[in-house]
């Protein structure tokens, strides 16, 4: 009946799928997804953007509220292994600070082209998506 409250109510639906999805699932580039990594809606994720992501993202993770995330909260995203290496006070947990240098990290990889920004085709990559894990 009224075609764009439809389309919002769609595209919130597709966002609650798409964090509902397991984190192994291939994590779909689409309209929804590129409405939260890009605010600024240039048709590219940029440093500022995936940060922002990435707290946003973190404090969503931080269940329990304790300003950190442990091996439990980070469920499905990162392994006990990267956690390790990115735990360098190695107290098993990430605090926002070391949460958001792994996803620097990715970022940078999953930008081959260097241009500092990750277009859809980069997100769609295997490094794009092991970024996408973590925002
Ligand atoms: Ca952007
Ligand atoms: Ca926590
Ligand atoms: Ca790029």
């Amino acid at each position: 009946m009224f075609p764009r409250l439809v389309l919002s109510l769609g595209l919130l639906l597709a966002a609650g799928a798409f964090v509902a999805q397991p984190a192994s699932a291939k994590i779909k580039v689409d309209a929804a997804l590129m409405k939260s990594l890009d605010p600024d809606n240039d048709g590219t994720v940029d440093m500022n953007e995936a940060k922002a992501a990435a707290a946003a993202e973190f404090k969503k993770l931080d269940t329990d509220n304790d300003g950190t995330l442990d091996a439990k909260e980070l469920k499905g995203r990162l392994d006990k292994s990267a956690i390790k290496k990115a735990d360098p006070d190695n107290d098993g947990t990430l605090d926002l600070n070391e949460y958001t240098a792994i996803v620097e990290k990715k970022f940078k990889a999953a930008d081959p082209d260097n241009d500092g920004t990750l277009s859809e085709a980069e997100l769609k990559s295997k490094k794009g998506q092991k970024f996408l894990k973590l925002v």
